[in-house]
């Protein structure tokens, strides 16, 4: 306060001016305070006491002397002020239901504690003047305190409850006080208040034309919180009059199909035909009415601009959704270079229950301010209906509020009573402005209660008798707040009766309209449609993937060298190291994983591809491999990433540390990923089994997503994965999950052409898993995710040992013009040059094949077992499979050799697999490859149809094709498992055990040759 006063004397209370003026002008210890003055009336009914304080404030004060009550007064109002904007919100009347309401006493009591004891009845007509900290008083500088007291109880304690304080910045705590505490401020037109009714009743109207016509059907009605409707379209004009544009939003099960029709403006019809139970007429398997998503582009009446609207579509798990809506808001953003979030923007709805519980909401927040993940500002609102299913908070929260978990980030929290709906649009009116003044989150929590059941056939009274005897009495918020604009003669019953009227019968022409579909669309509830992208596009054309050699040089180098223009900038030495080998490489055409990676990235870049790396220390890498930001060791944070300087015209390359979040970040990276289908966006995970901490993304969104919402996305995992006695963690990237998790048949071997069956294996699938072996396949794999003329999740296993190993090193031919990825790395050695003489082949993936490639020459087997590498787990390449297990003598002993517990790595999946590929062979050795099993082309397909082609072959994306008698038992061509046995664990905690494991799956492969 010292500080202050120096800076500037009128900031402090008066009483202090006076303190400090005398302690600086020499008063000895304990005589800077005087006396009160003895001309001062020592009632309290005196003047304020800057009345008292000779105007200019600063001057010394001799003679002067001011009653030490009159002081403790003073001291107390400014308490009393305090205390509200603090504690206000514990006794602001905010419950509709007003089940927890507290009596006045106590909660004065609450609000301002001692302050008011020094007062008593007389007092309350003393004027005192007001702090700099209020703006209670509007224009006037001192009030009366029963004056003071009644504003602040306006500002704080009736329809709006708001938690600031904690914040801060001194600005931003005022600007809200602002906002609350000015007399008046909370005042609308009557016009404005029509338009608030029009939309309320639409809300009110629609729950209960779909309860009438759809009795029995669950639809997580909005009854109790109608108010969501209004306060939300607010939000968008007020956002949209400030110049935002486009608005991606997430929210749960509850009122979503009112959003969808109020907010968003959906087609009714489309609405109402979600609950027939009509055939799908397009790609996928689709998800039930409440979790689709929507995309609408629409004028925005009030200000005359358009607004494009996204509701993500989303699972049932709650909170998921919103790391990925903020992923995808982020890239709109990106992509349209709106560095600050004008123009782009996202809305995050939420249940009480689910705010308060579910991490995901915690780690999403966490990123608000992060350079590379923040959208610059969220507006969370949530529904705060008292209860989550059948749950009471008071029971299962243990924080006083559902939304605390946004005061970590300093967000403000406007608690706001749900029956008024003039308070309502006030703070969502202040939301709007503050996320565009400060680009900061901040919540909304509308209190109100959920009408009936958790759905519409759930019976609440089992567990919640006390709360719903009150609910049943409660009028719907359109009568109340209808009632309410009558008495005060904003409008008659007519014009409440005529709003009503029109919107049923909009509902009911809709309806009938709905009637005569026959069929739904899936297409038509698409989140992220990207115009453009399929159209015109070969779906059997890959661009690709090899480049020019010189690309590959001018990479290299780039990425072997210090900044070239920055002399003065000084690298770690050991780095230097890294960048003189790497140059080594590069001059003898060889590359080892980081600068595969690199040369990936960088020839992307060079296309015009975005490329965005993120996850957990990412820049250097977790094996300090990759080292794509330089830090300059004398000054703090100069740095320099040689991605982003290749190419003058280049795209852009991001590379950037996430927080220590796999869930959060995961999720915001599909989000980013959906936005435009033009980029690569790569999340790594520290060791590949953390990635089972971002699970429902994983299941929820990765692996069901296209077929669930049609929605695509090219996301690619990197999840380092190997058993290299590292422990129980740190090894397996859960191979096996991902597996079980891929969609094709095990069954059925593609009848693809032998040109388009990797690409039409590829289009069928939910998801690519591979565990790349070489650099070289890395980097062709990597650009394939762009150039594939569609877009699948890629899961990645990743080297660890390998990034080092001299062995996994590849050439440039390899990656020049004309080259690919290689689903299958066969053997090239002796076994290949003479595969009469093999009496095994060896089939693996990944790091294993480099121990089994040295234990062969150990044992001198070259010529005897052939060492097959799938590079591509799914889909299997059962073509290229064939291909080797047609190559070599059919009596030859055909092993699968994996490092990982039996019952974990690729086992499970490629037994099967195998038997189908082995009983294949047999089949084309006898018989034509017409008699085998394809299934006949039958009409026109989406994806054909997509293209503009005709079908030359069914996919099998959609419906599965009838079934098909089990292949020809062969069991002469059984594939046979060597490797560790089944553990819980999935490695070893000892290093011994480790290597003697190791020893012993490798024997295996190699013993009775
Ligand atoms: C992660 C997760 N756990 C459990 C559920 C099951 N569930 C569905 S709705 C619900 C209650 C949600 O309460 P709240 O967040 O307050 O929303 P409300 O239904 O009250 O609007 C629960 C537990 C779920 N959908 N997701
Ligand atoms: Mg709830």
């Amino acid at each position: 306060m010292y500080v202050q006063w120096l800076r500037d004397p009128a900031a402090v209370h008066a009483s202090w001016d006076a303190y400090f003026s005398r302690a600086a002008g020499g008063a000895g210890p304990g005589a800077a305070y005087i006396a009160p003055p003895s001309l001062a009336a020592p009632s309290a009914n005196s003047l304020p006491v800057s009345a008292l304080v000779p105007k200019g404030g600063r001057a010394s004060l001799p003679g002067m002397a001011v009653s030490e009550n009159t002081i403790a007064d003073h001291l107390s109002v400014v308490g009393v002020i305090r205390s509200y904007q603090i504690r206000g919100h514990l006794v602001a009347r905010l419950d509709p239901l007003e089940i927890e309401r507290k009596p006045v006493e106590t909660a004065s009591e609450i609000v301002v504690r001692g302050y008011m004891k020094n007062f008593d009845e007389e007092d309350m007509d003393t004027v005192f003047q007001l702090p700099s900290s209020t703006f209670i008083g509007g224009s006037q500088k001192a009030l009366p305190l029963r004056e003071i007291v009644d504003r602040l109880e306006q500002a704080y304690c009736r329809s709006i409850g708001v938690e600031y304080m904690y914040i801060n910045d001194l600005e931003q705590c005022n600007w809200i006080r602002h906002k609350i505490e000015t007399p008046g401020i909370m005042q609308f037109s009557n016009d404005e208040k029509r338009l608030i009714l029009a939309r309320v009743a639409r809300a009110s109207g629609l729950e209960s034309f779909l309860a009438r016509k759809f009795s029995s059907e669950k639809r997580f009605g909005l009854e109790g919180g109608e108010v969501l409707i209004p306060a939300m379209k607010h939000i968008i004009d007020v956002s949209s009059a400030m110049g935002v544009e486009s608005f991606v939003m997430g929210m749960p099960h509850r009122g979503r199909l009112n959003v969808l029709a109020n907010v968003c403006r959906k087609p009714l019809e489309q609405i109402f035909a979600q609950f027939a139970a009509l055939e799908v007429a397009d790609e996928g398997s689709g998800d039930v009415k409440y979790h689709l998503g929507t995309y609408i582009e629409r004028l925005n009446r009030l200000t005359n601009r358009n607004v494009r609207l996204a509701i993500v579509a989303n699972p049932s798990h709650l909170e998921a959704v919103d790391p990925v809506v903020q992923g995808k808001t982020k890239a709109e953003q990106f992509y349209r270079g709106d560095n600050d979030g004008n123009k782009a923007m996202s809305i995050l709805l939420h249940g009480d229950a689910a705010f308060s519980g579910q991490g995901v909401v915690y780690e999403t927040i966490h990123l608000s301010d992060l350079p590379a993940y923040t959208t610059h500002g969220t507006i969370h609102i949530v529904v705060n209906n008292q209860i989550g299913f059948t749950t009471d908070p008071r029971l299962t929260r243990s924080s006083p509020y559902c939304t605390d978990v946004a005061r970590v980030v300093n967000a403000p929290i406007f608690h706001v009573n749900g029956d008024d709906p003039e308070a309502v649009m006030h703070v969502c009116k202040i939301a709007a402005e503050w996320r565009n003044t400060f680009h900061k989150d901040v919540v909304i929590d509308i209190v109100s209660y959920r009408r009936n059941g958790h759905n519409e056939i759930d019976e609440p009274m089992f567990t919640h008798p006390f709360m719903y005897n009150k609910i049943r009495k409660m009028p719907n918020i359109t009568e109340k707040y209808a009632q309410k604009l009558i008495d005060e003669g904003t409008v008659n019953a007519e014009e409440v009766k005529d709003v009503i009227d029109r919107y049923e019968k909009i509902c009911e022409e809709a309806l009938e309209a709905s009637k005569k579909e026959t069929q739904i669309y899936n297409k038509h509830w698409i989140d992220s449609p990207w115009s453009g992208f399929f159209e015109g596009k070969d779906p059997l054309k890959m661009s690709p993937t090899g480049v020019v050699e010189e690309t590959l040089t001018h990479i290299g180098k780039r990425v072997s060298s210090a900044p070239p223009n920055a002399v003065d900038f000084v690298i770690h030495r050991g780095l230097q190291r890294v960048l003189n080998s790497r140059m080594e490489m590069v001059e003898g055409r060889t590359v080892d994983w980081a600068l595969a990676e690199a040369m990936a990235f960088g020839s992307l870049l060079k296309e015009g591809f975005h490329v965005r790396l993120s996850g957990q220390d990412v820049e250097r890498g977790t094996f300090s491999h990759r080292h794509h930001v330089m830090h300059h060791q004398k000054v703090d944070m100069a740095t320099y990433r040689p991605l982003c300087y290749l190419y003058p015209d280049q795209a852009q390359y991001t590379v950037c540390n996430s927080s220590l979040s796999e869930f959060g970040v995961l999720g915001f990276e599909l989000g980013f990923s959906l936005t435009n289908p033009n980029a690569l966006v790569c999340w790594e995970a520290q060791f590949g089994d953390f990635c089972n901490t971002a699970q429902v993304i994983i299941d929820q969104f990765i692996a069901s997503g296209q077929a669930k919402w049609v929605r695509q996305s090219g996301l690619t995992l990197l999840l380092p994965h190997g058993m290299e006695g590292m422990g129980p963690e740190h090894s397996s990237a859960r191979l096996e999950r991902f597996l079980q998790m891929c969609s094709d048949d095990p069954e059925y071997f593609p009848p693809f052409a032998a040109d388009e069956f990797a690409i039409r294996q590829l289009h069928d699938c939910n998801m690519i898993v591979a565990n790349c072996s070489m650099p070289s396949n890395y980097f062709h794999i990597l650009r394939r995710q762009v150039h594939m003329p569609f877009r699948k999740p890629l899961i990645l296993m990743t080297p660890k040992s390998l990034l080092r190993h001299p062995r996994a090193q590849s050439s440039f031919d390899t990656m020049c013009s004309g080259t690919e990825f290689m689903r299958v790395l066969p053997d090239t050695g002796v076994a290949a040059q003479n595969p009469a003489g093999v009496r095994r082949v060896i089939f693996c993936s990944g790091k294993v094949y480099f121990d089994l490639e040295k234990a062969r020459e150990d044992r001198g087997l070259q010529d005897k077992v052939a060492i097959v590498r799938l590079e591509q787990l799914s889909p299997f390449p059962f073509d290229e499979v064939k291909q080797q297990l047609d190559l070599y003598p059919a009596d030859a002993d055909i092993i699968w050799t994996q490092e990982e517990a039996k019952n974990n790595g690729a086992w499970a999946y490629i037994e099967p697999r195998f038997e189908t590929t082995a009983a294949k062979a047999k089949i084309i050795r006898s018989e034509s490859p017409q008699a085998a099993d394809p299934l006949p082309a039958s009409g026109t397909s989406w994806f054909w149809r997509l293209f503009g082609r005709s079908a030359p072959m069914e996919p099998r994306v959609g419906p599965q094709p009838p079934a098909r008698p089990p292949p020809p038992c062969t069991p002469a061509r059984r594939i046979r498992y060597v490797g560790r046995n089944c553990g819980a664990s999935p490695a070893t905690g000892s290093k011994t055990a480790h290597t003697k494991e190791l020893d012993g799956l490798l024997s295996g492969s190699f013993a009775d040759l």
